[in-house]
């Protein structure tokens, strides 16, 4: 029985994306006891929920944790919930969509709670020395929306596999790049930023608690 870890390709502003070298370095790793399956997704509307629940169907994972840059929040954001709701706000996905107050799934419900303990995997994060917090929205873009159709496919296709979401920082190399692009120099503000190393193995502690769950 597979775990699942999704991250993302670039997108945006941003020349590379940690949730996508996360996925690509736990893919094929064996984590309490499982085999990681790892994918890097496209930052598409358009594809992001059907290439979710080909995953979901082909591998039958015990636990799901998707994961996404959240470039300014100065931690792990574990995610309690996804809402019925697509907005871009300006940062058009790779293939030019930029959805405005959009529903994600016009019949479906509203939200969908994190089926992952959200708020011991925070305390398992801290205790493994990863600035972690619980966050109760993950946006209105396409990480919101991974999570909304995961959570909505595992619902309509009765499993009961622990799914949830992790946004990571911006890594340090990231945040200096923008800076040199900013004011850092005169003054200017910072990116906060986490090391690749910690938010993989926020991921990994993710598993383990989600394992506590399924188990
Ligand atoms: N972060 C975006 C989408 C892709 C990503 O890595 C988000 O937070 O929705």
């Amino acid at each position: 029985m597979a775990l699942l870890c999704t991250g993302y390709e670039p997108f945006g502003e941003h020349e590379t994306n940690p949730s996508g070298d996360v996925a690509r370095a736990l893919d094929g790793a064996r984590l309490a006891g499982h085999d990681v399956v790892g994918e890097v997704l496209p930052v598409a509307f358009e594809d992001a929920g059907d290439r979710m629940r080909a995953l979901l169907d082909e591998h039958d994972p015990v636990a799901v944790v998707a994961t996404g840059l959240a470039a300014g929040r100065s931690g792990v954001s574990v995610e309690r919930v996804a809402v019925n709701a697509a907005d871009a706000v300006g940062v058009p996905d790779n293939a030019g969509d930029d959805p405005v107050d959009e529903r994600i799934d016009p019949d479906g419900r509203d939200g969908y709670l994190a089926t992952v303990p959200v708020r011991r995997t925070v305390e398992a994060c801290l205790d493994a020395g990863v600035p972690a917090r619980l966050s109760n929205t993950a946006g209105t873009h396409l990480c919101n929306h991974l999570l909304y159709w995961t959570l909505a496919h595992l619902d309509a296709t009765g499993r009961d596999a622990p799914a949830g979401f992790l946004h990571l920082p911006a890594t340090p190399g990231q945040a200096a790049r923008k800076a040199q692009e900013g004011e850092a120099a005169r003054g200017g503000s910072l990116t906060p930023s986490l090391p690749l190393e910690l938010s993989e193995r926020a991921v990994g502690v993710a598993f383990e608690i989600a394992l506590e769950r399924a188990e």
